[in-house]
């Protein structure tokens, strides 16, 4: 196994409820390093250019609008292993087929806002780990 960098999000409904401290400290019990972390609200047209791939989806607009809704803190995340590892830590995008201990099935409210992100292959990653940190910011 090699070490990897992953993207992660604590998405509105998180923030709005003040989860993220929880959140975050199970990201660290886990053992990934938070190599970069930063708190900020998404422009619509940052959102819409995040989530490109599900433009054609019909819950591509209210997906943008939740996600604009408030802030979030965008995380880079390393370890080995660490884009597989997130995922299953996070759990099923539905928080309801989400496994017990996962982040989703523990605070997510629904198949919307289900609190967290995650890049889901090494390429996403390639991708997203950028689209919200500069290379002196990571
Ligand atoms: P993922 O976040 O587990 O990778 P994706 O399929 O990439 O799931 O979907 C991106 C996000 O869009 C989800 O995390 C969720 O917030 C939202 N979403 C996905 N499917 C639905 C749906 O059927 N209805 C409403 N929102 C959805
Ligand atoms: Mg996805």
């Amino acid at each position: 196994m090699t070490t990897e960098r992953t993207l992660g999000l604590i998405k509105p409904d998180g923030l709005e409820r003040g989860k993220q401290g929880q959140i975050l400290d199970v990201i660290l019990k886990k053992g990934f390093k938070i190599v970069a972390m930063k708190q900020l609200r998404l422009t619509k047209a940052q959102a819409e250019g995040f989530y490109a791939e599900h433009s054609a989806r019909p819950f591509f607009a209210s997906l943008c609008e939740y996600m604009t809704s408030g802030p979030i803190i965008a995380l880079a995340l390393e370890k080995e292993n660490a884009i597989a590892d997130w995922r299953t830590l996070m759990g099923a995008t539905n928080p309801e087929k989400a496994d017990p201990g996962t982040i989703r099935k523990e605070f997510a409210v629904d198949l919307e806002k289900n609190t967290v992100h995650g890049s889901d292959s090494s390429q996403s990653a390639h991708r997203e780990v950028p689209y919200f940190f500069s290379a002196l910011e990571r």
